[in-house]
């Protein structure tokens, strides 16, 4: 089994800015964790992480057949992007949504997600653990559907 993890603009500053908001910990970090997850229940995950939307697009365009499966955090795409929204549609894979921040006790205009509804769930608000949970779920939900034929 095979995840594919994106993480979209501005996460690369994780640790540095806004520790009240996203906590101390590293992009490196939530790659690390992911992977470990994933290992855990014996797959594998591959972490791809851009400010541009185009190349989020192309990695998702790119990942039927290669994935069984995506975890992804798009940012601030997450709120405005049809581009993405439309690549995970045309991918037909299953795939969970992850933010680190609990959007809906933030300003209105993060209330709204463009790709949540082409994914089969989303989670937010815990942090760096998010990512664990996300990876798990996708897991679960994959094993699932495999069982079902
Ligand atoms: O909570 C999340 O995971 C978000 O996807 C993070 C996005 C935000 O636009 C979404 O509404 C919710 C922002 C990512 C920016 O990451 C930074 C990290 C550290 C310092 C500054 C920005």
């Amino acid at each position: 089994m095979r995840l594919l993890i994106l993480n979209g603009p501005n996460l690369r500053l994780l640790g540095t800015r806004e520790p009240e908001i996203y906590g101390a910990f590293t992009l490196a970090d939530v790659e690390a964790l992911a992977c470990k997850t994933a290992e855990q229940f014996g797959a594998k995950a591959d972490c791809f992480q851009s400010d541009i939307e185009g190349e989020l697009v192309a990695r998702i365009g790119a990942a039927r057949g290669v994935y069984d499966g995506i975890v992804i955090n798009p940012a601030a795409y997450t709120h405005t992007s049809v581009a993405l929204r439309d690549a995970l549609a045309a991918s037909a894979l299953p795939a969970i949504e992850v933010h680190i921040s609990n959007t809906h006790r933030r300003e209105a205009f993060r209330q709204v997600s463009y790709t949540a509804p082409m994914c089969v769930g989303q989670l937010m608000g815990f942090g760096l653990y998010g990512y664990a949970l996300a990876v798990e779920g996708l897991i679960h939900y994959l094993n699932s559907e495999r069982k079902r034929g």
